[in-house]
């Protein structure tokens, strides 16, 4: 199971405020406790920071990785943000995202090959946001094959099916869980992702409905999760569900995690 943290976003207040004071010491901090937590990947974005989204970028990067030796997701809509942050990144970066949109695809293709880099391909294309699993599919259809033609392992693809909110739409959760099993079948080397907590949005005790989300996610095969890894008992269940689904050999990672004080009931 992949974990991406994504506490470094600045459609957070506390991380827009840090942006702003370059206050280095508060992001570095937030990158360590979600490494500590056992995120595998730090999302870092600055998506709000308009006009200087390249400058912060590589600041994001540069202060993230001066202080936890992981990979970062680089989640940016600027493709400009993205090349920067690829320029400062060390090691092997997570494109947060490509799409089949004509003008990102021109955009990020290049970034993904010249950086040797990951990437989440959104289930999206000119055509807007998907309705259906059928939807999902057919963009599927043109990303896939697509980034393998273009030099693109299918395994450093993370396909994500784009979660809406529930509160819109009580039909919301049941289609993302059938995409994954679709996606997953129909592309079983490629990863799929998500970010849990679109699921929620808009409705009480959110964690509650990430929480039960992302157990059901992974039942469908979906085999990365951009998330809170704060969230104790979302962890708890994340370590525990893996084991329970046999992604978790001799429950070495669950064993390992509750001796370390990580996981807790
Ligand atoms: N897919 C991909 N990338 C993504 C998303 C996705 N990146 C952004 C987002 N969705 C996932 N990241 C976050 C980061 C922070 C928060 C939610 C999702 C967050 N939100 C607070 C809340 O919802 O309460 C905002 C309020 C605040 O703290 O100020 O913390 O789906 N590929």
């Amino acid at each position: 199971m992949l974990v991406v943290g994504e506490l470094i976003n600045s459609s957070r207040k506390a991380i827009a405020q840090a942006i702003a004071d370059r206050n280095q010491a508060y992001i570095q901090d937030l990158a360590r406790k979600q490494a500590e937590a056992g995120a595998d990947i730090i999302d870092v974005n600055c998506g709000t920071s308009i006009g200087e989204e390249e400058k912060v970028m590589t600041w994001l990067v540069n202060s993230v990785q001066e202080v936890v030796d992981l990979p970062l997701c680089i989640d940016s809509p600027s493709a400009e943000a993205l090349a920067a942050g690829l320029a400062a990144h060390k090691g092997q970066a997570l494109v947060n995202s490509i799409t089949a949109e004509k003008q990102r695809w021109a955009e990020v293709l290049p970034l993904l090959q010249q950086y040797k880099a990951k990437v989440i391909a959104l289930c999206m294309d000119d055509g807007g946001m998907p309705e259906t699993v059928a939807d999902r599919l057919r963009v599927a259809d043109k990303l896939v094959p697509g980034l393998v033609a273009a030099g693109i392992p299918e395994d450093h693809i993370y396909l994500d099916p784009l979660i809406k909110p529930l509160g819109v739409n009580s039909q919301y959760g049941v289609e993302a869980l059938e995409s994954v099993a679709a996606l997953r079948q129909k592309y079983p080397k490629v990863h799929a992702i998500c970010g849990l907590s679109n699921v929620s949005y808009g409705l009480p005790e959110r964690r509650l409905l990430n929480r039960a989300f992302m157990v059901m996610c992974l039942t469908r095969g979906m085999d990365a999760f951009i998330l809170d890894p704060l969230d104790m008992p979302l962890m708890g269940l994340l370590r525990a569900a893996t084991a329970l689904y046999g992604q978790d050999e001799y429950c070495l990672e669950y064993i390992a995690a509750a001796r370390a004080g990580k996981i807790k009931a």
